[in-house]
């Protein structure tokens, strides 16, 4: 049990922690164990450990449902789920992306040799700025991967139609998008593909995990064979592919964890709903807002921190970790500014100013089920008083 602190004793220099336990960012949601245990008896007996087994399966089945979308294919993680899109869409020479995204969605292109170009994002959204997509066109493009940045969907409708007009390839990077959805229609249904992660981080875990969402049928199925190193058949290789596969165990828990989803959910709009309260009218303090009208996670509590805040976002952070608090700079500093990219394109930041602006002031707070709403309150209490004494 955690053993919180009573505000009256909250002092702010010097005192212990106001958590004796850290609280986490992402900490994982995990579902029930006794579950988990009859499915490990289950893979036990059957002695079938991976390659397409029936769990994966079911759970493909079920997060295809889920999305209102006719294929997934679950993968081994989100980067190589990234990977295998990427590759099975055929993209090369130069594919456009937001620098504000976690490293992955950058490493998936680099990795394949393709150059990631990226572009700024929309202030308001942290998703890709339509207009500066455009910026990015060169002869070369071949691509566009929108991310769905805290499960905010991308500006889906603009980018299908640059892409048409340019004859290129739209996906996303949904990794954080599972259960959101954009004008009504589940996340899943847009461009070529999107792509999920289901890291213990993330809102919905298989341990590591990752899927691919697709309505178009032979997409689906050429990336089912290129997650099983292209065989096509017995001795028979028909694409160039990479072990992607989900394993069973991976499965299991995600069959577990999909049973608690909705709880999962219903908690974090809670404290959600409570971080909303709580640093409400607070001088300098933006928490990012969801569209009401969609379908959210509230995986991601994020705030920024803006000029007339009192407080340097750096030493905001520094203060919530002195109180146990393990808040987070993410995607700070930009992919564009990360050693190997910036090593490459020392001049990509010219054109990115809302991604430096927004990647140096915001912080992520933690929630997901580890955390309770009296431990947002208390979060609350401690961003006010340090505000308060600082004004
Ligand atoms: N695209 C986007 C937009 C993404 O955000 C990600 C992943 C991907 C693609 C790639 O998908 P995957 O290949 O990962 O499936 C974490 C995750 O490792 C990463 O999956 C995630 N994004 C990213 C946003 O967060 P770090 O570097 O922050 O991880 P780390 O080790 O600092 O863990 C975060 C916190 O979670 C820690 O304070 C402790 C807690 N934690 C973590 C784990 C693994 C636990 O309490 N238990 C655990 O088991 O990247």
């Amino acid at each position: 049990m955690k053993q919180i602190k009573s505000k009256a004793d909250l002092a702010i220099n010097g005192a212990p922690p106001a958590f004796a336990e850290k609280l986490h960012v992402g900490r994982p949601n995990i579902g029930d164990k006794a579950e988990f245990l009859k499915y490990v008896d289950q893979i036990f007996d059957s002695k079938w450990l991976s390659n397409n087994g029936p769990l994966v399966q079911q759970l493909e089945n079920k997060i295809a449902n889920i999305h209102d979308v006719k294929h997934c294919i679950a993968m081994c993680n989100g980067t190589v789920a990234l990977e295998i899109a990427i590759r099975a869409l055929e993209l090369a020479g130069e594919v456009i992306l937001p620098s504000y995204t976690f490293i992955a969605t950058a490493h998936a292109l680099h990795w394949q040799e393709i150059t990631p170009v990226f572009a700024d994002i929309d202030p308001d959204t942290h998703c890709l700025d339509p207009e500066s997509v455009k910026k990015m066109i060169t002869p070369k493009t071949t691509g566009i991967i929108g991310v769905h940045l805290w499960g905010h969907a991308a500006p889906v409708n603009e980018l299908q139609q640059i892409a048409d007009e340019h004859n290129l390839k739209l996906m996303f990077d949904a990794a954080h998008a599972f259960g959101c959805s954009y004008q009504g229609r589940m996340i899943g249904n847009f461009g070529e593909a999107e792509v999920l992660s289901f890291h213990a981080t993330k809102l919905f875990n298989t341990f590591e995990g990752g899927a691919v969402l697709t309505n178009n049928g032979e997409l689906a199925e050429k990336m089912r064979l290129m997650r099983n190193f292209g065989f096509g058949g017995v001795d028979n290789v028909i694409y160039p592919g990479t072990n992607g596969k989900m394993v069973e165990i991976a499965a299991a828990m995600g069959l577990v964890n999909l049973d608690k989803l909705e709880s999962v959910i219903q908690h974090n709009e809670k404290n959600y709903r409570a971080y909303q309260k709580g640093l409400d009218g607070l001088p300098g303090i933006n928490l990012f807002l969801f569209d009401e009208a969609e379908k959210n996670n509230f995986q991601y509590v994020v705030i920024e921190v803006g000029e007339n805040c009192p407080i340097r976002r750096d030493d905001l952070v520094e203060m919530l970790h002195a109180e146990n608090v393990l808040a987070r700079k993410y995607f700070w500093p930009g992919c564009h500014k990360m050693l190997p990219y910036r090593e490459l394109y020392p001049h990509a930041g010219l054109l990115l100013s809302n991604t430096q602006t927004v990647a140096d002031n915001v912080i992520v707070l933690p929630t997901g089920k580890a955390v309770s709403e009296q431990d947002v309150d208390l979060i609350c209490h401690i961003v006010c008083k340090h505000i308060e004494t600082a004004l």
